[in-house]
């Protein structure tokens, strides 16, 4: 079976990577363009978020139809091209598959629309008098999740914008379908699947919920488990060589054992997110308060022994194009940007798991900056605008937090060079291109042996190199130091130590280990020295080994 367990994923997001005609918006000659940088980096798979045909109302997340290419990222010749030409170099494709719900603009729902009862049943439907949506459940954007359609007097779920509307997975012809669409783009090659908030499929009952938004009642869902079990056999589970990862939204522990575990026939692995709400109020994330620092260890370190303990495997992650960018959130943009951007994907890649890199994360790229809301893109920013300016916020305050928690944060274009557009348009971007191109970009870094993209390439091979990287068990150390984030990972005579000064504070370091006999495998300062009391230079990472 192939070994993902060594393999490093490459997040890309082809609207924002590289345009190749000028129209501003990225495309798939743009990936294909850019597959040596991808090689030189030495990544094993490129996800790619969706471009099939949407009206874009979530930017490719409203899937409009599952087989077919917009035409603004291209063709589907572009994307055979793309297949081959990332075979050439040994990269493998992994497709973004949205089926908690379609566009309202896919055939299926305008057809349940028109009153064809064969489509209705892919849908949630329920009746209900105009005024009163059938219970009080949010959509994770903000506002009421049912939509109504005067014309049917029945609302439909939607737990994200009202233009995508959820899937009704009861309906086994629902599950039927999927299932067709995975088969069709693994005839095509793909060697890969991310399962988009996979683990909402299955809706238990439609209470409301007195106690939050409505999440209890259908994440981790009673039949969760079974749909995907079906899935595997059905499809990805008759080739050995996919791999699938599972996005779970507020998922427990508990479950992932079961959606990732090496013998439950699931998925590969899983994303959860619980490690990155350490800068929200509970799940409330329209808010500024510092990271909780052992909130960030204590989770991190209890999804690496649990999982361990259930055989089960992590996707290990700071960045994707929902999070604000991680130099910017947990560590400096100013003067230890450098430091602070390696130590922290050095962190990441030492843990067991598969790591993901976002696009332009090897880069040290930062948050996006905006000061007004016509430069905003994402959905999910301008409805929050609107709701904490309803709820009194003053503008300014509301802009802070914008610039903080947006989604756009990472979805600026990627910062090839030092022009205007930063390489990535000859045209006028969809979205602002951050003006620290100039200092922040892939030309300035990819012959520098000091810079961030080097360390990424780094620790990309080592995890090759090292089976303790990609196969050892992890334990902590010292897990309640105020600022220092260590682990170590071991696999029968050998062992790496990790240590992380995630602070501008120097700070002395007396390792619980006797570090006699270890080397110094990798290190953001160059002059590091091997010894067992370590003096701790700000955002100071150091890679220990013994054989
Ligand atoms: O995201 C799922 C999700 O619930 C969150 O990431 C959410 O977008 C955000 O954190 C709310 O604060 C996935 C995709 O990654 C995202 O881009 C889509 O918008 C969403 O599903 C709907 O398809
Ligand atoms: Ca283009």
């Amino acid at each position: 079976m192939y070994d993902f367990r060594k393999s490093v994923v490459y997040q890309i997001y082809p609207k924002s990577f590289c345009d190749t005609n000028g129209d501003g918006l990225g495309d798939l000659h743009g990936v294909t363009a850019k597959l040596d940088y991808l090689k030189t980096l030495g990544v094993d798979y490129i996800w790619m978020t969706p471009f099939f045909v949407s009206p874009q109302r979530d930017n490719g997340y409203d899937v409009a139809d599952y087989r077919n290419i917009d035409p603004r990222f291209g063709t589907m010749e572009d994307f055979e091209t793309l297949c081959r030409e990332a075979k050439a170099r040994d990269i493998r494709v992994m497709l973004d598959m949205v089926f908690n719900h379609t566009s309202t603009e896919h055939e299926w729902f305008r057809k349940a629309l028109a009153g064809d009862p064969k489509y209705e049943n892919y849908y949630i439907w329920k009746d209900g008098d105009p005024d009163t949506p059938p219970n009080n459940w949010q959509s994770k954007f903000g506002g009421s999740a049912w939509a109504y359609v005067p014309e049917k007097g029945k609302w439909y779920l939607h737990l994200f914008d009202p233009t995508q509307a959820d899937l009704n997975w009861e309906n086994p012809d629902v599950r039927h379908e999927v299932q067709e669409v995975i088969r069709f783009w693994m005839s095509k090659g793909v060697k890969g699947f991310r399962f988009d908030v996979v683990n909402l499929i299955s809706k238990g009952s439609y209470e409301s919920d007195d106690q939050g938004d409505g999440r209890r009642f259908y994440t981790d869902g009673p039949r969760v488990h079974e749909y995907l079990h079906e899935l595997n056999q059905a499809t990805f589970g008759t080739d050995a060589e996919i791999v699938t990862v599972g996005e779970m939204s507020s998922t427990s522990m508990e479950n992932c054992y079961r959606y990732a575990g090496a013998d439950t026939g699931e998925l590969s692995m899983t994303f959860s997110f619980h490690h990155l709400k350490v800068d929200f109020v509970g799940n409330e994330k329209w808010v500024l308060v510092p990271f909780d620092f052992q909130k960030l260890k204590d989770i991190l370190f209890s999804w690496q022994t649990g999982m361990t303990e259930h055989n089960a495997w992590n996707a290990v992650f700071w960045c994707n194009h929902d999070q604000p960018r991680v130099v910017s959130r947990f560590g400096d943009e100013g003067e230890y940007w450098k430091q602070s951007a390696k130590m922290l994907g050095t962190v990441i890649h030492c843990l067991r798991g598969t790591p993901y890199v976002y696009q332009g994360e090897e880069l040290g790229m930062t948050n996006a900056g905006f000061t007004s809301l016509d430069q905003y893109r994402d959905v999910e920013s301008i409805n929050h605008y609107h709701i904490l300016r309803g709820r009194g916020l003053h503008e300014d305050s509301v802009y802070d937090i914008l610039r903080v928690h947006s989604r756009d944060n990472s979805r600026t274009p990627m910062q090839w060079d030092d022009s205007a557009q930063g390489g990535f348009t000859s045209g006028t971007p969809w979205l602002s291109v951050n003006p620290n191109t100039k200092t922040i970009n892939a030309e300035s870094q990819i012959d520098d042996p000091d810079s961030i993209f080097n360390h990424y390439r780094k620790l990309i091979a080592l995890r090759k190199q090292y089976d303790v990287i990609s196969a050892g068990d992890f334990a902590p150390l010292d897990q309640k130091n105020p600022s220092v984030l260590a682990y170590t990972r071991t696999l029968d005579g050998q062992q790496i130590v990790v240590v992380n000064n995630f602070y501008r504070t120097e700070t002395d370091w007396t390792c619980p280990i006797d570090l006699t006999g270890f080397t110094c495998l990798l290190s953001n300062y160059p002059d590091t020295e091997v010894q067992t009391k370590l003096h701790l230079r700000p955002y100071e990472s150091v890679i220990l080994y013994r054989g």
